[in-house]
């Protein structure tokens, strides 16, 4: 088989950079090492930037999302027993966030390229990336028993942290950044009506909560873990019993709780790698980079990071121009670095860390308080959350 970009990856990064080269009149074939069932039962994401949001527009997959989502203009941030809100709205000259789940972008992206009739290859196996250093990429991989290969003159390395596509890259050619933070997020996905109409990122001696939603109907939460905790030690209850221990009195009280439908514990890692161009492979998405989620950007840069790299590919072919394809490192990394270094501050506020004791927590107090009380340090906040400009 011959395509113009090969894409590994059928996560919101390959199935949005699809999207944006159809658009574009480029030919793409996705490749996934899962089934789609297996991809949309992943839950993640639950905030969109407006940039993230535009984009989907751009792409006319929106209308759901526009009907079904829920848009934020702020947030609270919990702390001492009372509620702060960052009115992210006002502070930002009118930007807001959606609140749309990464399942149901997936969904809609999948939806559009099968209606389309666009190339996605699940439970392709093996998947193995060659001579994308010289001017004839291939993509080789295993269906139903034969051995596929595909000709390409791009590969898009879409294929998440633990994929094929940064591992292909020579040692040398590639450097790491990394930090790991010595606990985890145990979250509950329960037909429970959410605790208020906005998120509520608690900081709590007995460490971080987080209550979230994906509709007026489905809740979405959150409580700070030990790296060591398993998923089957939590009972239902155990969960929200810890949850509204660490919430202030009226949150506690308005709390609703149910039966899950889904339970997981996610680590918490930032990670960067450098650079995410190696000749005709390019990186995008968690396959570069992971934020730990306080920020929620880990989706938002994923889809920036494809909107340059399908205008970089889109000029190439159109334009016969790589100063797209030669500047997307560059431009994605400034981008991220600066995600990063918000996610690992939200982060380092609102978690209880074993390792900075007493002291580090009224670090956090007082920086807590501070941020609540100043302007300047609110609109710091509430810009960095809606999402830096592209
Ligand atoms: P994905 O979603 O991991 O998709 C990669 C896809 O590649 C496939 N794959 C392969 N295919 C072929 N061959 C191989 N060898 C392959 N290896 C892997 C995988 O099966 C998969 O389908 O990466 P992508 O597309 O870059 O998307 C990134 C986002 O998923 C991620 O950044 C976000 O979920 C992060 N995140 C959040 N981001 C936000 O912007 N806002 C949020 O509110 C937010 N909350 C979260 C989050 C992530 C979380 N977890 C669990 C890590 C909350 C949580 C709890
Ligand atoms: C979520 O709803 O899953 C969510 C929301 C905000 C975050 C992280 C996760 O910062």
């Amino acid at each position: 088989m011959r395509t113009q970009v090969a894409i590994i990856g059928a996560g919101p990064s390959g199935l949005l950079l699809g999207a944006l080269l159809a658009k574009a009149g480029v030919d793409a074939v996705i490749l996934e090492a899962k089934t789609p069932d297996y991809v949309l039962g992943r839950i993640r994401a639950g905030v969109l930037e407006q940039v993230c949001v535009d984009l989907l527009d751009e792409v006319g997959v929106g209308a759901r999302m526009h009907r079904e989502g829920l848009v934020h203009g702020g947030f609270e941030l919990a702390f001492g027993g009372s509620r702060h809100r960052i009115d992210m709205k006002t502070l930002t000259g009118g930007k807001q966030v959606m609140v749309y789940g990464q399942t149901e972008v997936t969904r809609d992206l999948m939806d559009d390229r099968a209606a389309k009739g666009l190339t996605t290859i699940y439970e392709a196996a093996n998947v193995s990336l060659h001579d994308f250093d010289g001017g004839k990429p291939r993509v080789r991989y295993q269906k139903d028993g034969a051995t596929h290969e595909i000709e390409c003159d791009f590969i898009a390395g879409c294929d998440g942290f633990h994929g094929v596509s940064r591992a292909s890259v020579p040692a040398g050619a590639i450097q790491t950044f990394e930090r790991v933070y010595p606990f985890g997020w145990l979250g509950i996905l329960a037909d429970t009506p959410p605790v208020s109409h906005e998120l509520i990122y608690v900081n709590h001696e007995r460490g971080f909560a987080l209550c979230s939603m994906r509709s007026k109907t489905r809740s979405r939460h959150y409580v700070q873990c030990s790296l060591d905790d398993k998923v089957e030690n939590w009972s239902d209850d155990a969960f929200w019993d810890e949850l509204r221990r660490r919430l202030d009195p009226e949150a506690a009280e308005t709390l609703v709780t149910g039966p899950s439908i889904e339970k997981s514990i996610a680590p918490l890692r930032s990670f960067v790698a450098e650079p995410m161009r190696f000749g005709r492979l390019f990186l995008a998405g968690d396959a570069a980079h992971i934020v730990p989620p306080t920020g929620a950007k880990g989706l938002n840069l994923a889809a920036t990071d494809v909107s340059y790299l399908g205008s970089a590919i889109a000029e190439y072919y159109r334009d016969k121009s790589s100063a797209g394809i030669d500047t997307y490192s560059q431009r994605c990394l400034r981008r991220i670095w600066r995600a990063e270094r918000f996610s690992w501050w939200f982060t380092s506020l609102m978690h209880k860390f074993p390792e900075t004791g007493a002291f580090g927590q009224k670090m956090q107090a007082a920086e807590l308080d501070y941020l609540v009380s100043s302007t300047a340090a609110s609109t710091a906040m509430a810009e960095n959350y809606v999402g830096l400009p592209l």
